[in-house]
């Protein structure tokens, strides 16, 4: 028997994609900046995000979240976010993960909860009702209609969007977007992320593109739109993607398709639903703090606009996570990639 390793955790599913949060046992990551701590975590804890989200303590859908001291006046914590293949720079889905495992712990109450992310401040609010909104990072679409073709030979065009990760954002795909064809689906998205890799294809100051977003008609009411979005480790979205629907918010409103401060609704492949609006950045000065920044790294500056998102999550287990020094897959089996 070697010697054990015990990790803390609470898993939530949000719209039915989880989140692993991990409230003790993680590591303690060197950096002033939410930013410098999230490259502390990929350079030197890599074993660790893997130990946490991969089989077979996870698995490819698997969102981890790991919990720092926060970095502003204000905020409760600060979130870096992972997956199965790396570091996430935001994820809604996640936060709301987050403020549901915080008021399960008894951390929170209803009302605003200050969050410090690697892209800048998120601002949620915990509602009686149990239904969290998160103010996301300043959104923004890069560009408009860029075609790509694909390795099948179609060609498809779609907005490149940042909503607190990189978005391409299609809707002439020619997909039915149903459940049941999760794994065409997720094939497609695959060509279109190496159609935009072979062709240079790029968000702002070369900012990797590692979500792929199809949008199409829903069947129901009152919801505007239906969405697959295939996320960078190869798994799909089961929730409507919380920077997901920033980024397609941020397209809607640049489009004079939605006013400020009005709601509409996006449906995932899963049928679960996220509300979410926009408000135009305050004036500089009056701005909160992080707003105005939120770039994906890139360094590129753009007011966009500030989306507010809002679902529910609910917490699915709580517990030990055990990685034994004897066991030789204790840092968890790698996600196979395709050649991206
Ligand atoms: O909700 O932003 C999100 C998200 C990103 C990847 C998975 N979920």
């Amino acid at each position: 028997m070697g010697a054990l390793r015990r990790i803390r955790f609470v898993d939530s599913h949000t719209g039915g994609e989880p989140t692993r949060v991990i409230v003790n046992g993680g590591p303690d990551l060197d950096g002033a900046t939410m930013e410098t701590r999230r490259a502390d975590f990929a350079a030197r804890f890599d074993a660790f995000r893997s130990a946490v989200v991969n089989e077979p303590r996870g698995s490819d859908v698997l969102v981890g979240a790991l919990l720092t001291e926060p970095v502003s006046l204000d905020s409760v914590a600060g979130v870096i976010f992972f997956n199965n293949v790396g570091t996430l720079w935001m994820c809604g889905h996640g936060t709301i993960g987050v403020v549901e495992t915080l008021r399960h712990l008894g951390r929170v109450e209803p009302g605003p909860i200050g969050l410090d992310t690697p892209v800048g401040r998120v601002v949620a609010t915990l509602h009686e009702s149990g239904d969290v909104s998160f103010e996301n990072v300043p959104s923004y679409r890069h560009r408009t209609a860029v075609p790509v073709r694909l390795a099948s030979g179609q060609t498809v065009t779609g907005d490149i969007a940042w909503g607190g990760n990189w978005f391409y954002l299609c809707q002439d795909h020619g997909q039915v977007l149903e459940l049941s064809r999760a794994a065409a689906l997720t094939e497609f998205c695959w060509q279109v992320r190496e159609a935009l890799e072979r062709e240079g294809v790029t968000g702002a100051e070369g900012g990797l593109i590692d979500h792929i977003e199809l949008l199409g008609p829903s069947a129901h009411p009152g919801v505007l739109a239906k969405n697959f979005v295939l996320c960078p480790g190869g798994a799909y979205d089961r929730s409507p993607c919380g920077t997901g629907t920033s980024a397609k918010l941020a397209c809607l409103f640049e489009d004079g398709k939605i006013a400020e401060g009005e709601e509409i609704v996006l449906e995932s492949i899963t049928g679960s639903v996220f509300r979410g609006k926009v408000r135009k950045p305050l004036p500089l000065g009056a701005q909160r703090e992080g707003e105005g920044v939120g770039d994906g790294g890139s360094g590129s500056r753009s007011n966009g606009v500030i989306p507010t998102v809002t679902g529910r999550a609910w917490v699915t287990a709580e517990g030990d996570l055990l990685l034994d020094r004897s066991d030789p897959i204790r840092d968890g089996l790698p996600t196979p990639l395709r050649g991206t």
